[in-house]
């Protein structure tokens, strides 16, 4: 394990495969209409050949293209290509309707069935975690401000911005907890802040991001999933003020509402308040 070292591959392939592991993401749109798939194919390609005609792309560029897509597929970076570059526009207008709190993408590392802890309680983590304590105080509520017993499932990198099961020698459900909260919607956690978070620049979305000249950074961040009957899924990431990644998140997934606002205690450790409000189900 000692000296076994994070690689795209190696989390690309986890999190292709994590995705394939779960239902057939096909089963949900076997029912789409040939005219919808016709049209939004369509569209996509025409978008392609739009851009080759205005920038004159040329055989050589198209090649590079071509062994570039292969090379993301064989490095199972997917996921994270489309997590990183297109979700962020697919949680937009999923979420559009909502009155109660933003989203954000769920991004390539949740893993679901973390364990299952209470509503006052701290999430696995090793002896002697690093990283600043973290203790995160909240409530669910519905739209109309009625406490919910609900379920905070949260995961996060490590001060080092690895996540368990996408990085060796982390334990299995380090830094990842489903939380429940009692009927007061109340809860309690207990965490480290994580780290900022760079994406692999050794597989082929790093060698874009080089050929492009951008930068490979997430601001840190919390992914949480919480949930509670009759009330829409809420997906979301936290942000910690003051990151210079929140104004150019490279998954484009910061929002201003989606920002905490800790207070460091007097032992070093930061302490923040933030609760969820979710949209009843319609209908
Ligand atoms: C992440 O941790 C993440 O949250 C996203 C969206 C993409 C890549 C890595
Ligand atoms: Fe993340």
């Amino acid at each position: 394990m000692a000296n076994e070292v994070a690689t795209a591959a190696a989390s690309g392939s986890a999190a292709t495969e994590r995705f394939h592991q779960d239902k057939s993401p096909f089963d949900a749109v076997k029912d789409t209409p040939k005219e919808r798939v016709d049209l939004l194919a369509r569209e996509v390609l025409g978008a392609i050949h739009e851009t080759i005609r205005k920038h004159k792309v040329t055989y050589d560029e198209y090649n590079a293209l071509k062994a570039w897509l292969i090379q993301v597929g064989a490095a199972g970076e997917w996921p994270l290509f489309l997590d990183v570059w297109v979700e962020h526009v697919v949680e937009d207008v999923a979420t559009a309707h909502r009155h109660g709190n933003k989203g954000s993408i769920e991004g390539p590392y949740y893993v679901p069935g973390a364990p299952e802890l209470g509503a006052d309680a701290t999430i696995p983590m090793r002896d002697g975690e690093s990283g600043t304590p973290l203790l995160w105080e909240g409530s669910v509520t519905s739209t109309d401000g009625t406490p919910l017993a609900a379920t905070v499932e949260l995961w996060h990198a490590d001060n080092d911005g690895y996540y368990s099961q996408f990085a060796p020698g982390i334990p299995e459900w380090n830094l990842r907890g489903t939380f429940a909260t009692g009927p007061d919607g109340k809860f309690r956690i207990r965490t480290i802040q994580p780290a900022p978070y760079q994406i692999p620049t050794d597989g082929p979305c790093g060698k874009l991001i080089a050929a492009a000249g951008w930068h490979a950074w997430r601001p840190a961040h919390l992914h949480v999933k919480v949930s509670a009957p009759g009330h829409e899924l809420l997906t979301a990431q936290l942000y910690f003020p003051g990151d210079p990644h929140n104004d150019d998140d490279i998954a484009s997934a910061v929002k201003p509402e989606l920002i905490l606002s800790p207070v460091a205690g007097d032992d070093g450790s930061a302490k923040v308040d933030y609760g969820f409000v979710l949209d009843p189900v319609q209908g």
